[in-house]
């Protein structure tokens, strides 16, 4: 048993919680099976697992580079604030949970296995669940375990008296989620891509599917019939038209925005905190750091451009033989490939805007809990909803749609967070699902108690059913042979 558990603990560390490694997994098993040659299997297993790390370097540089400049506004005006950020998140379960629940944290790395096995029997038999997406994005899977973790505890204090119930409940509940949540992105990726065969696994599944179900209905069809305007489809006049080249429009308008932070916080801030080296010019190390941001979203782009090819044809072997129909959930950032590239700043902007307007209705109402933004939810999220939010609703839908996110990221964290008590510890998750979504599941849970488990159970097991029997042709079509797809529907209209 010991032997087992430290065979486990060592594959958890070094592949599952490492989504280039797990995705390099994926790619032996999936070409393994599809009985390529061992050089094949070789040659794509590395292709994967640098293009993982490529976008790795992308978006954790986005993430070292810019999260500091946020946080440091609530150094600067000696705000008591809890930033809503993955890493901040994860922080404070660790820090918290022993203190507040009188449990370890260790706990929580066994939910993460078990609920990626049923996430794993769950796609096994879409069958009948109609379940058909794999999570292989580790990183974020050992956020949501940590949270879940805590407000599980916090809703369903009566289950801690036996550990075993307390996990298999959790497991359940967020493999469902992480199954379901994946699930529902899959038309939503499938039409953006062109059936690219994947979908995504992240932290804002659900934002994902409802924004763009909203871009269409709200924004989608134009009174006189005709077709709406997409970012793309805009042509700025004069010198404007510079801004068209994704490039030059995310540099000057990170210039702008990251520039006046920058200077808010001021050379002796960035000085004393060692951003800025003693005597360096104030304005190159601001066009320097702000240009950066193109920097990595080039990177990031790149490493998709790398993995997403060899991890979709492998995974073929995967949906042939061990889960039948499904596709791979991938990181959030792989959408930045496809898609109008300019939704990108524009979304993160949107929902900056949201998030700031948020926040000062926190500080009129003088809110117990106030709130930071964490560049994670801000960027991550918001650009990923504009990209999905303009391919069926436009520029308006790119742009008004992850406004109101931002606004229900910060109000929804800042409720729940204060509310189990992790705002005291300085950080919660506050990516869209777990600002929206959680929240009401927590409520459901803590107030019906089991009562509210069954039914947080049973509305999960219900929404793929519902998905299949609102289209029973083109359902399992979608991932399994999407040029048919595509012919069916274009019957269809
Ligand atoms: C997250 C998280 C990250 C980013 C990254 C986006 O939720 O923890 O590091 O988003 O996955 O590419």
């Amino acid at each position: 048993m010991e032997i087992l558990m430290k065979i486990w603990s060592y594959f958890a560390t070094n592949v599952l919680q490492q989504p280039a490694f797990m995705i390099g997994l994926i790619v032996i098993i999936g070409y393994a099976l599809m009985k390529k040659p061992w050089y094949d299997i070789l040659a794509g297993a590395i292709k994967a697992i640098v293009g993982y790390l490529i976008l790795a370097v992308g978006s954790s540089g986005l993430v070292s580079n810019f999260r500091p400049v946020l946080v440091g506004l609530k150094d600067k005006f000696n705000m008591d604030a809890t930033v809503i950020d993955p890493y901040f998140g994860q922080n404070a379960v660790t820090a918290g949970v022993e203190e507040v629940f009188g449990k370890g944290f260790g706990d929580a790395m066994i939910l993460l296995l078990i609920a990626f096995i049923v996430n794993i029997l769950l796609v096994r038999f879409s069958k009948y669940t109609k379940m058909r997406a794999l999570f292989t994005t580790g990183h974020v899977q050992v956020q949501q375990a940590a949270t879940a973790y805590w407000l599980i505890l916090f809703a369903c204090p009566f289950l801690m008296k036996s550990r075993v119930a307390t996990l298999v409940v959790m497991a359940l509940v967020l493999g469902l989620y992480w199954a379901v949540g994946a699930n529902m992105t899959i038309k939503p990726c499938q039409e953006l891509t062109d059936g690219a065969g994947f979908c995504l696994a992240h932290q804002q599944m659900f934002g994902i599917a409802l924004n763009t179900w909203l871009a269409e209905k709200l924004f989608g069809k134009k009174k006189d019939g005709k077709k709406v305007k997409k970012i793309d489809d805009i042509e700025l006049p004069g010198f404007m038209s510079i801004f068209n080249e994704n490039m030059v429009c995310t540099s000057i308008l990170m210039l702008l925005f990251f520039g006046a932070i920058l200077c808010i916080l001021g050379r002796d801030y960035l000085t004393e905190q060692g951003f800025m080296q003693e005597g360096q010019s104030m304005v190159f190390y601001v066009i320097q750091t702000c240009l950066y941001f193109s920097v990595y979203l080039a990177i990031l782009q790149l490493g998709v451009r790398t993995f997403v090819t060899e991890l979709t044809a492998s995974f073929q072997g995967i949906a042939d033989k061990l889960l039948p129909g499904s596709v791979p959930g991938v990181d959030c950032a792989v959408a930045f490939g496809f898609g109008s590239e300019n939704a990108v700043p524009l979304g993160f902007l949107a929902g900056f805007a949201g998030q700031i307007l948020a926040i000062a209705v926190l500080i009129v109402l003088k809110s117990p809990v106030l709130i930071i933004c964490g560049f994670v939810p801000v960027f991550f999220d918001n650009a990923t909803i504009a990209i999905f939010a303009n391919e069926k609703g436009g520029i308006k839908a790119a742009l008004i749609l992850p406004f109101i996110s931002g606004i229900c990221q910060v109000f929804g964290s800042a409720f729940i967070a204060g509310w189990v008590g992790m705002a005291a510890y300085g950080g919660y998750l506050g990516m869209w699902d777990w600002a929206v979504v959680w929240p009401v599941m927590t409520v459901v849970m803590k107030y019906l108690s089991y009562i509210g488990i069954a039914l947080v159970v049973i509305v999960l097991l219900a929404i793929p059913q519902i998905q299949y029997r609102m289209d029973k042709e083109g359902y399992f079509k979608m991932t399994e042979d999407y040029e048919a797809y595509k012919e069916l529907k274009a019957q269809r209209e």
